[in-house]
Formats: structure tokens, C-alpha cells, sequence
């Protein structure tokens, strides 16, 4: 069970986040830019689709991403993440920035999705202080030069290792272990065989106590196995998502939710869920 804000969210069976993206720059070509009606009309589609937890991101964090002010962030962003908390479903929203956790925490999200997994002591303080869900990421530097020269000796365990550690810094300062969830963070500071041994490697990082959520959607490393441009990554994404859900993944961050909502019914109807058979 994750406790999400209001929300209690069962991780019984692989959880669908999708991604609305309220930028003009997102890598795969779907952020919404300034409309707030397209953004809202699109999260619903979302919704509809049957994603179990919306993702607002206001910034892109691709590879070379320019840093938007606050104020930026949030001028996109509120707009849209007022519409979308009158709906029954968690909203997360995904950001680093201390600032924009605030405004939206005082609006009613229920989850911070952080791709610096919490570095900031002040977003430490503050989510500390609140019910909702935490999805840290693992990051190899920052996004303007995560993919400049990625370094590990054993990327599994280094990832892993500061995995944990943001996790008790989290429950160091009063966060219950219940609201957390982590993530690898691929293509976040990782070269093409860093991103592969970490999929390799899910199933010691979902056994290490804490659910796994894995972001892997319209990725580059789709397209270097498949070769194929980012409008048509879909089928190797929902291919991906399947394998991180047997792999122990609890939630599966992603743009194509119909698509991978019927591969993981087709995948739990039959009986392949927990059998370690595939
Ligand atoms: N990936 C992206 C953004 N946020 N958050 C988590 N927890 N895990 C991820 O893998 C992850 C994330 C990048 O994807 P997207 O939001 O589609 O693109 P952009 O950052 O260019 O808007």
C-alpha cells in the first residue's frame, strides 16, 4: 500500500502514472506548451485511459534541458493542477524546485515527483511536513550535463546504494516508509549499458524494501534498440513497461496508458504476475 496524500493505493497490481507534461520542450514531443486548455483536455485523456496517478511535470528535464525560473514553472502549472485536483484521482506533480512543491502541496497534490530524489533540505522540510506520496529519482548530475560523460564502477549498486540513502534521509527527518517510492532514474546521468544493467538489476532494486517505480517511456534507449524516431517508440514502450512490471516494478511512469494498460491486463489475465515464469 502507498499512502499518497488522501489517497491509500493499492501496489497489488503494477500502478499506471501518466505523464502530462505542461512544457513547449518535453524530448518526446507531448508537452502541451501554454495552453491550459489542451493541458487539461489532455490529462483527462490520461485519466480516461485509466492512468492510476496523473504526473504534472512544468519543466523538461531532457539532456540539456534549460533551467525555466520558478516563476515560470508555476505560471504553467497551477492553472492546470487546479482543474485537475477536482477529479478523483492522485495528482503528482514533478519538480526539484522547494518553491513549486509548496504551491502545489497548498493546493492539494498528493504526490512530489523529485529527479534530484529530495536533494534540496528545504524540500526535505517541507514534504516532511505534509502526507504525500515521494517518488525519488536517482540522478548522475544535473540535466543540462547528467549525459556528458556518465561514470560508474557498478551502476546497479552505486544506484541502489543512493537510493536508500535518500530514502532515510527522508525517514530521518519523520517520513514514513509507506509514503516513499524509488526510481533508477534512466537516462538520467546514464549511458545505453548503464540504462540496460539497471533493467537487468530491478528485481535487486525492487527487493530492497521499497516500491520501484521505472520511467522508461519514448526513451532514447528504445530508439537505440529499435532504431526507431520518437512518434513511433510506443510499441517498444509498452514491451519495456511489461518487463519492468515483471521485474517487480509498483509503478509504470508513462505516456501510451491504453496501450500498456491492456498489455499489463493481458499479462496478469494470464497468470503470468508473480509465477517468475517469463
Ligand atoms: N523521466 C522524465 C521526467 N520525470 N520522473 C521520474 N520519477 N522518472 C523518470 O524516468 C522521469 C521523470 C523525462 O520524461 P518526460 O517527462 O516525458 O520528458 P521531459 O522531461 O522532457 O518533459
Amino acid at each position: 500500500m502507498l499512502r499518497c496524500g488522501k489517497y491509500r493505493l493499492s501496489l497489488e497490481r503494477p500502478l499506471l502514472m501518466g505523464i502530462v507534461n505542461l512544457t513547449p520542450d518535453s524530448f518526446s514531443g507531448d508537452g502541451v506548451g501554454a495552453s491550459v486548455g489542451l493541458a487539461v483536455a489532455h490529462a483527462h485523456a490520461q485519466f480516461q485511459a485509466g492512468a492510476d496517478i496523473l504526473d504534472l511535470g512544468a519543466e523538461s528535464t531532457r539532456p540539456g534541458a534549460p533551467v525555466v525560473t520558478e516563476e515560470e514553472e508555476l505560471a504553467r502549472l497551477l492553472p492546470v493542477l487546479r482543474e485537475v485536483l477536482a477529479w478523483d484521482v492522485p495528482v503528482s506533480v514533478d519538480t526539484y524546485k522547494p518553491a513549486v512543491m509548496r504551491a502545489a502541496l497548498e493546493l492539494g497534490c498528493s504526490m512530489i515527483n523529485d529527479i534530484s530524489g529530495l536533494r534540496h533540505p528545504e524540500a526535505l522540510a517541507l514534504v516532511s511536513r505534509s502526507d504525500c506520496a515521494l517518488c525519488l529519482m536517482h540522478m548522475q548530475g544535473t540535466p543540462g550535463s547528467m549525459q556528458d560523460n556518465p561514470c560508474y564502477q557498478d551502476v546497479v549498486s552505486e544506484v541502489n546504494a543512493g537510493l536508500l540513502e535518500a530514502a532515510e534521509r527522508c525517514r530521518a527527518a519523520g517520513v514514513a516508509a509507506d509514503r516513499l517510492l524509488l526510481d533508477p532514474g534512466f537516462c538520467f546521468g546514464k549511458t545505453l549499458e548503464h540504462n540496460f544493467s539497471l533493467f537487468r538489476g530491478l528485481t535487486v532494486t525492487a527487493a530492497q524494501g521499497y516500491p520501484v517505480l521505472v520511467g522508461v517511456s519514448r526513451k532514447s534507449m528504445l530508439g537505440a534498440i529499435t532504431g526507431r524516431p520518437m512518434a513511433q517508440r510506443m510499441p517498444a514502450s509498452v514491451a519495456a513497461a511489461l518487463l519492468a512490471a515483471q521485474s517487480g516494478a509498483a509503478v509504470l511512469r508513462v505516456h501510451d496508458v491504453a496501450a500498456t494498460r491492456d498489455a499489463l491486463a493481458v499479462w496478469r489475465a494470464i497468470g503470468f504476475q508473480g509465477e517468475g515464469n517469463v
